[in-house]
């Protein structure tokens, strides 16, 4: 089992990028973000305790989050590797799923950062508001306070997995095809 953490900045590309690698190496793949919003469409209970955080642009707390995570891996026994797309974002989520993926026999194998300039991503994401119905994508501020979540509780993750030797960063700039054979060089090696 090959899990691959997917990480980086909010509009860094990791849902558009984790699309093309579950198929390309038939891995599962579990958008924190997704199921979220899965939850607030379908006005779930969780939908309901999530929706004050996400339309913030603030991160949903860890306990609920984390509790989320674990019952969607735990729906895909057989699979062939996990490819986790927003998740962890905090260094107790981290923690936790390194104890959960040791309790079942598995291990994250490596974690892959998108890197891209703050500005580039704004402009991305206010882009995508004007279409994606999220709200979290419509209003600046709410946007850079996404930013602001992420250099405060998400960037410190990156010396987590340094430590570990399964830190890797790749640039998130370019056509999206590009970025698809930048990642896959470096899965191909691990
Ligand atoms: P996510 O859904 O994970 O959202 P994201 O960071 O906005 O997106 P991503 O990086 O996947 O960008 P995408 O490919 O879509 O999180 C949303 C919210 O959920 C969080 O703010 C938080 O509230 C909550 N949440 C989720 N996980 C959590 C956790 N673990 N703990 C607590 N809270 C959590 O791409 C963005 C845009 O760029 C798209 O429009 C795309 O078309 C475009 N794009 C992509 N690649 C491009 C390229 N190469 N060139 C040009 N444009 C590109």
């Amino acid at each position: 089992m090959t899990n691959i953490v997917l990480f980086g900045k909010p509009g860094a590309g990791k849902g558009t990028q984790a699309e093309f690698l579950k198929e390309k190496y038939k891995l599962t793949h579990i958008s924190t973000g997704d199921v979220f919003r899965f939850n607030l469409k379908n006005d779930t209970e969780l939908g309901k305790q999530c929706k004050v955080f996400m339309d913030a642009g603030d991160l949903v707390p860890d306990e609920l989050t984390t509790k989320m995570l674990i019952d969607e891996v735990n729906k895909h026994p057989d699979t062939n590797g996990i490819l986790f797309d927003g998740y962890p974002r905090t260094l107790s989520q981290a923690r936790d799923l390194d104890a959960f993926l040791e309790s079942i026999g598995s291990k994250v194998a490596a974690t892959i950062a998108l890197e891209a300039d703050d500005e580039i991503l704004i402009q991305r994401l206010l882009e995508r508001g004007k279409t994606s119905g999220r709200i979290d994508d419509q209003d600046e501020s709410k946007i850079r306070n996404r930013y602001q979540e992420y250099n405060e509780k998400t960037a410190p993750l990156m010396g987590y997995y340094k430590e570990q030797n399964k830190f890797h960063a790749v640039d998130g700039i370019g056509s999206i095809d590009e970025i698809t054979k930048r990642l896959s060089t470096v899965i191909e090696k691990l």
